[in-house]
């Protein structure tokens, strides 16, 4: 038999099979998400017959690192390791990071853009997070709202240790202060600020409490011009999630003229923070929103 021919019995027979032994073949043409546990075939006639063109995140299949876009070759034997991403979100507020570390992982998922504050703005918000706080990170049945921990989350469960410290790492510890400082240390005395320099009532604004946290986050913010005299980045000398979490604390003070007495490394930080393309794209997902400050 002429070998075109048998190559395309064998094809046949392949995807006979494949469709009877998967039933999520089917599925996966439907499917937007990130795929888990998959098993990875190098038939590349699946990707004609699916004709599909959603964006598939690989991650380690059979130890292969594969890139978003990578797809098409998919067979997925295991559909319930399908997920789908849920991210709320509001402008400049702190949902930027995991938003951030979503793009800068490459990853799959749903924006929810929300107007702020989101529990006034967004009906039924309260009911997927009481708290009323943005972000809101939805995994299958998992539901996150900090912000920190949502990107510690990612980089650990779906990323790759490009932008993560594994705790194996001699900075780990580092590591994990920085993630955690960027929100108790350095956002916190700024949300504070804000509401009470000019979110509240008039008779309600306490503006000692504002000069009060405004040295507060000013001398709290020399740890960061300190570490940066001897590294572009926070930990590792490498870019991590740690530059995410305080990235986006000094990006909140940039924005809202809090940055006065920012360092010189610090600044310059920030600008190169601010010129990554996953940055970069993650503000162009928020650019329908009114901005909030
Ligand atoms: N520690 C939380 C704080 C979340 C938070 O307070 N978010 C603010 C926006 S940046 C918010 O939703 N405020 C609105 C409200 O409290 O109603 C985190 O890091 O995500």
């Amino acid at each position: 038999m002429p070998t075109y021919l048998l190559r395309g019995l064998i094809k046949r027979v392949a995807i006979i099979l494949s469709y009877r032994t998967s039933r999520s073949a089917l599925l996966f043409s439907k499917c937007r998400g990130n795929v888990r546990n998959c098993k990875l075939t190098h038939y590349s006639w699946w990707y004609q017959l699916l004709n599909t063109h959603q964006r598939v995140n690989l991650f380690e299949v059979k130890g292969v690192k594969r890139k978003q876009n990578d797809y098409a070759t998919v067979l997925i034997t295991n559909y319930h390791e399908l997920t789908e991403m849920k991210l709320y979100h509001c402008r400049d507020s702190r949902s930027v990071r995991p938003l951030w570390a979503l793009e800068e992982l490459q990853l799959d998922y749903e924006l929810i853009n929300m107007e702020f504050p989101p529990r006034y703005n967004h009906a039924g918000y309260l009911d997927i997070n009481p708290l009323g706080t943005v972000p809101t990170f939805i995994d299958s049945k998992l539901v996150m709202t900090e912000s920190a921990a949502i990107c510690q989350y990612l980089v650990d469960k779906y990323g790759t240790s490009e932008i993560g410290l594994s705790i194996e790492h001699p900075e780990y510890g580092d590591y994990l202060n920085w993630i955690h400082r960027s929100d108790t240390t350095f956002t916190f005395p700024q949300a504070l600020i804000l509401r009470y320099d000019r979110y509240e009532k008039p008779e309600r604004l306490q503006p000692q409490v504002v000069e009060d946290y405004k040295k507060w986050l000013s001398s709290r913010l020399n740890s960061v011009e300190l570490a940066l005299q001897t590294s572009d980045y926070l930990c590792a000398g490498k870019f991590t999630i740690a530059d995410i979490c305080v990235g986006y604390a000094l990006f909140l003070a940039h924005k809202t003229e809090n940055d006065k007495n920012f360092g010189p490394h610090t600044r310059d930080y920030l600008n190169r923070l601010m010129a990554r393309d996953g940055f970069k794209a993650a503000m162009n997902q928020q650019e329908d929103l009114a901005p909030i400050f």
